[in-house]
Order: structure tokens, then C-alpha cells, then sequence
């Protein structure tokens, strides 16, 4: 099963490359994204470390000069009508060393530092030239890194608390998990918007497993919120309706600290180093201070503008597991909570036993490879070694019986979404290692 397995994992990747870059789909995104990058690099350290490199610098050479790091680096050579919002709604200009490349102004999770660490520990196992291109990468990866931090830690720490605010769904990764329900009620849903705007991924993909046309009405008016002052951080929270700080973009916020203290050590950066771990920990802090709720003991996500926290149970709350300096008390409370009836292994996007727990839609109860991926690297880093295997198979089994599909049904473990999708291909391969 597992050589199959492997086997057509490598082809999803051979197809999905564009020359310098991995798209997450052929059909459905035809451009880069940015925590796709990571999760697909992980996967390629594998099979084509060379391309890794090559996809994390593609990235990061469209990085604004404040910082952030865009969460989709446009393919000059895909028509505007092939991916809405495409590069002209967005109306950003071209940084960096690919100057025919727009972005979008807003971010993803920074896994980046995660990946690129993983990347260069499995450089080895492809011999001596590639430990050193390894190495040569990390140097040239690690300010932007940095950059890329401190921008999410100073001008996104809306809140004031060391922790980084998303400030609209997409920046989660997770578009429309009812994690966002509670803060999106507050955003005008404008339907007129849709009228002027087509949404070509109705096109390809099933609309009853996409978000609704509320939700991008609603995604639409937030980005045009935000365009609005050029993508500026400056008083946003006194003018943009969404803010929220969610768990899991600052567990990866947190683990990202520490895979740079671990590139630091390498580059010879010790003192670096130590401010790394020392920023993880405080990142730490700050989650447990902010986002946990001591009576469903599980992550939440805290709505800025009404400073209240979200009541919807997600697969968000369960990744500050991804933090080894998490307190007890928590590890013990995200464990019970992934082993309980909401969730099992693996573990859907929302809690199994919600009233409005959707099997098919997107990010609200569909089984996805990445977040699982994580939970597992969470199990592991606080020694849950037989829980983290039982999710390794269990990962293994369901891409292994459906396929390399974006998403699965989340009991009969049907494929949904696009079928040959980069992130779950390459964490395969990270799975079957
Ligand atoms: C919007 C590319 C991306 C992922 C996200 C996933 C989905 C985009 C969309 O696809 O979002 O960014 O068009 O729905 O939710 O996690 O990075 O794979």
C-alpha cells in the first residue's frame, strides 16, 4: 500500500509544478498560496528538495517590504477570469524580485520556518551538495523569516497582547469555519457585491461543499475594506470590521519562533536563538491567557471588536498542542477534547456533534490532511506517541482508500473538493516517511 501510496503522491507534485512555483490545484487555484508553500515543501524534501527551496523562495521574493508575506503570489501567465479575486480586484504592486507577480494583501499561517527546518534536516539523506544548497537557503530564508514575524507580531498585535489578529477569514487558512460565525455577523453581507464579481470557483467545485455566496459577500467587503487604506494596519481596528485572534495561526505563530531558534543555532545565531525561544514562550503565555476557555477546556477564538470569545468548538482549538511549553492543564483538556465524540482521529474541521455540523462544506466538518498533520506534530511534541500513530494511519488509510483529494467526508470518508491536491499529496509522503 505504501510504495502506491508514495507513487501517486510524487505524480500529484509532477503535475502541480509551474515551473517555479507548486499550485494547490490545476483547476480550482491556479496560483501560489502561501501555507500551501509549506505544507508542500515538507513533502518535497522528499522526493525533489530542489524544488522546495525553489517554491519557498518564490514565495518569499513577493514579500512586501513592511514584512508580510502575501497570501497568494499570482501567476502573471493565468488569466485575471481563472481565479476570483484575481490580481486586478486585489490591486496590490508588484514587490520584489518578481515584479510581473501581483499578491493579495493579506496573510496566511506562518509556517514557513516549520517547513523550511524540516526541509534542511532531510537534506542529509540526499547527500553532501545538498546539505550545502540546504544550508545556503536557510541563510537567505532566515531575515525574511524574521521580517515576516515581526511584521505579524507588531503591526498585526491588534489586541495588544503579543498575539497576531487575522483580519479576514481567508488569512486563517480556514475560510468559513463557524469559528468566524460569531465575528462575521457583524460584517455587512452586501449580495450586490456578487452581481459585479463572478465566482469562478462555483465553476469547478460543488457549491454545496464551498462557502455560500453570504460568506463571499462578505469576504468581498472585507477585502475591499482593506484596499480601501492601500492594506495599511494602521487603526484597523477602529475601521475594518473582522479582527480576531485564532488559535491556531498562533500556535504556528508560536511553533514558527522555534523552528527559527532552530535555524538560528545552525547559522551560528546564538543570541538569536535564545530570543526565539524566549518569544515562543511568550507567545505561549498569551494564548493560554487569551484563547483558552477554562469551562469547555479547549481553544477559542477571541473576537477583538466585542473582545468575547468564540463558542463554536473547531479543529482551530486544538493546535496550541503544537507549543511544548503548553501547561499541563491544557494538554490534558485539547486531549480530551480531540478524543471525545466532537472530534476522533482524524479529526473533522468543527465539532461532530454541532447542530449545524455540515459533513460536505469546506471548513465546517470536512476531514482535512493539513490541520490533522498538525495536530499530529502537537501529539508528538508532548510525547502522545501511540495517539499520534493512531492518526498517522488513520491519515494514511483515508488518502490511501479516497485519494489525494483537498478534503474528505467526515464518515464515509469520501473524497471532496479538487482531487489532486498538493498539501495532501506531500504530507503523504511526510506520513509514510
Ligand atoms: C482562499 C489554497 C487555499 C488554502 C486555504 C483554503 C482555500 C482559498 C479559496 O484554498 O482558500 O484563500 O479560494 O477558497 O481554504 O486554506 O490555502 O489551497
Amino acid at each position: 500500500m505504501s510504495a502506491e501510496l508514495w507513487n501517486s503522491a510524487a505524480v500529484v507534485l509532477e503535475t502541480n509544478w509551474s515551473g517555479d512555483h507548486m499550485v494547490p490545484s490545476r483547476r480550482l487555484y491556479p496560483h501560489q498560496w502561501s501555507w500551501d508553500t509549506a505544507f508542500i515543501a515538507i513533502g518535497l524534501a522528499y522526493v525533489n528538495p530542489g524544488r522546495a527551496w525553489r517554491d519557498l523562495r518564490s514565495l518569499f521574493e513577493a514579500q512586501w517590504p513592511d514584512g508580510r508575506v502575501p497570501h497568494i503570489v499570482f501567476d502573471p501567465a493565468t488569466a485575471e477570469a481563472d481565479y476570483f479575486p484575481g490580481p486586478a480586484f486585489w490591486g496590490v504592486p508588484a514587490y520584489g524580485a518578481r515584479p510581473a507577480n501581483g499578491s493579495t494583501g493579506i496573510v496566511q499561517p506562518p509556517l514557513h520556518a516549520v517547513a523550511a527546518w524540516k526541509v534542511y534536516r532531510r537534506a542529509s539523506a540526499h547527500g553532501a551538495a545538498c546539505v550545502q544548497e540546504a544550508r545556503a537557503e536557510l541563510e537567505w530564508l532566515y531575515p525574511r523569516l524574521v521580517a515576516q514575524q515581526d511584521y505579524l507580531t507588531t503591526r498585526r498585535n491588534l489586541g495588544g497582547a503579543g498575539l497576531a489578529s487575522i483580519v479576514h477569514p481567508w488569512e486563517s487558512g480556514l475560510d468559513n469555519s463557524p469559528a468566524w460565525d460569531a465575528a462575521m455577523a457583524g460584517v455587512p453581507a452586501d449580495l450586490s457585491l456578487l452581481t459585479t464579481y463572478r465566482r469562478r470557483d462555483l465553476d469547478v467545485a460543488d457549491a454545496a461543499h464551498r462557502p455560500t455566496d453570504r460568506d463571499y459577500s462578505r469576504y468581498v467587503g472585507l477585502v475591499l475594506s482593506y484596499r480601501a487604506e492601500s492594506y495599511s494596519d494602521t487603526d484597523l481596528l477602529s475601521r475594518h470590521d473582522f479582527a480576531v485572534e485564532c488559535p491556531s495561526f498562533n500556535a504556528i505563530l508560536g511553533a514558527a519562533e522555534l523552528a527559527l531558534a532552530q535555524i538560528a543555532g545552525v547559522l551560528g545565531r546564538t543570541a538569536e536563538a535564545a530570543v526565539h525561544r524566549e518569544r515562543a514562550h511568550r507567545i505561549t503565555d498569551a494564548i493560554v491567557a487569551r484563547l483558552w476557555d477554562p469551562r469547555s477546556r479547549t481553544f477559542h477564538a477571541r473576537d477583538l471588536r466585542t473582545g468575547t470569545l468564540s463558542p463554536a468548538r473547531c479543529v482551530s482549538g486544538l493546535m496550541p498542542l503544537l507549543l511544548p511549553d503548553l501547561p499541563a492543564e491544557q494538554v490534558e483538556g485539547v486531549l480530551a477534547e480531540a478524543r471525545s465524540a466532537r472530534f476522533g482521529f482524524p479529526a473533522p474541521s468543527y465539532d461532530r456533534t454541532a447542530a449545524d455540523f455540515d459533513t460536505m462544506r469546506y471548513w465546517r466538518g470536512p476531514v482535512w490532511i493539513n490541520v490533522n498533520w498538525l495536530l499530529r506534530r502537537g501529539l508528538l511534541v508532548h510525547g502522545l506517541r501511540d495517539e499520534a500513530e493512531e492518526l498517522r494511519a488513520a491519515m494514511v488509510r483515508l488518502v490511501h482508500q479516497h485519494g489525494h483529494f483537498e478534503y474528505f467526508h467526515p464518515a464515509t470518508g469520501e473524497g471532496l473538493g479538487a482531487p489532486t491536491f498538493s498539501w495532501t499529496a506531500a504530507l503523504a509522503l511526510d506520513l509514510l516517511a
